[in-house]
């Protein structure tokens, strides 16, 4: 019997635009005249933790008010109905691929759902704001929580079960990424050494594009549903 094609797919935070979530890069990915970049980091957090949990409360408190569009919609019907192997890593932090329905679910970049204890190493489920330093519900230590997102200079999580599934693939699909962040951006280059199918459904053409054997170029609500059907 044939074997049933490996799917991985690659979110970026364009699959989250139409939802009102901000990209990093439309808007400049500035935030109180911070570059994200500049934010997002293990030395911002030392230099100026309030300013980088105040950042993450206030992504994170947005977020809830989303709801999933039909790009999230049509990668859970293909995660529910796709018989091989299919696993959709998402750089982005935000629940809306849970929230349509996606299980095969990878977060490289962490999530908003869990906070991160550095007590006690815990990743409990969170949903409040960390300004006011709240104490962990696993071990009790207070103001010791994090945002659990990987910041820039931090390793992604997952990445040995990342590089197996790309590595294992026959179609690659990258979904609304500029190809800007590594290791991220190279996986289209890994999974296409290993023989797969590369295809790019963009806004427009990413940093990578190059790199694919095939681009489509619009709205994720519409090539998503268009390519799953
Ligand atoms: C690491 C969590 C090593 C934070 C994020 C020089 C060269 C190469 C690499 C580096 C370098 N200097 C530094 C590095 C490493 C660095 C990096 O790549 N920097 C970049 C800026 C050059 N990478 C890292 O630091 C990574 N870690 O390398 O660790 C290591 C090794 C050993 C031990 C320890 C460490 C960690 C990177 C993770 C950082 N965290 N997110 C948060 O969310 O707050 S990254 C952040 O940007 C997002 O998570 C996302 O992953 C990433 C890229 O953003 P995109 O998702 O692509 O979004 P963007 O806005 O850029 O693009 C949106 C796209 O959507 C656009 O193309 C647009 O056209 C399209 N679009 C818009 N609307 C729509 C649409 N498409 C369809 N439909 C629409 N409607």
């Amino acid at each position: 019997m044939a074997k049933i094609p490996s799917i991985v797919i690659l979110t970026g935070a364009g699959v989250s635009a139409e939802s009102g979530i901000d990209t990093f890069r439309s808007e400049g990915g500035l935030w109180e005249q911070h570059r994200v970049e500049d934010v997002a980091t293990p030395e911002a957090f030392a230099r100026d933790p309030d300013l980088v949990l105040r950042f993450y409360d206030m992504r994170r408190a947005a977020i809830q008010t989303k709801q999933p569009n039909a790009a999230h919609e049509a990668l859970a019907r293909l995660d529910a109905e796709w018989p091989g192997e299919l696993l959709i890593i998402t750089q982005n932090v935000d629940d809306l691929h849970e929230r349509a329905g996606g299980s095969r679910l990878l977060h490289m970049h962490g999530t908003h759902l869990t906070a991160w204890c550095l007590a006690c190493d815990g990743r409990p489920e969170w949903r409040e704001p960390l300004i006011d330093r709240p104490a962990c519900p696993q071990c009790g230590a207070a103001g010791q929580m994090r945002p659990d997102i990987v910041w820039f200079g931090e390793m992604p999580y997952e990445m040995e079960r990342i590089y197996a599934a790309v590595g294992a693939c026959d179609l690659f699909v990258s979904i609304g990424t500029s190809g800007a962040v590594y290791p991220a951006a190279g996986l289209v280059r890994e999974a296409r050494a290993r023989g797969a199918m590369t295809l790019e459904l963009n806004l427009e053409p990413s940093q990578g594009s190059y790199f694919f054997h095939e681009s489509r170029h619009g709205p994720a609500t519409r090539l998503v549903p268009e390519w799953v059907s």
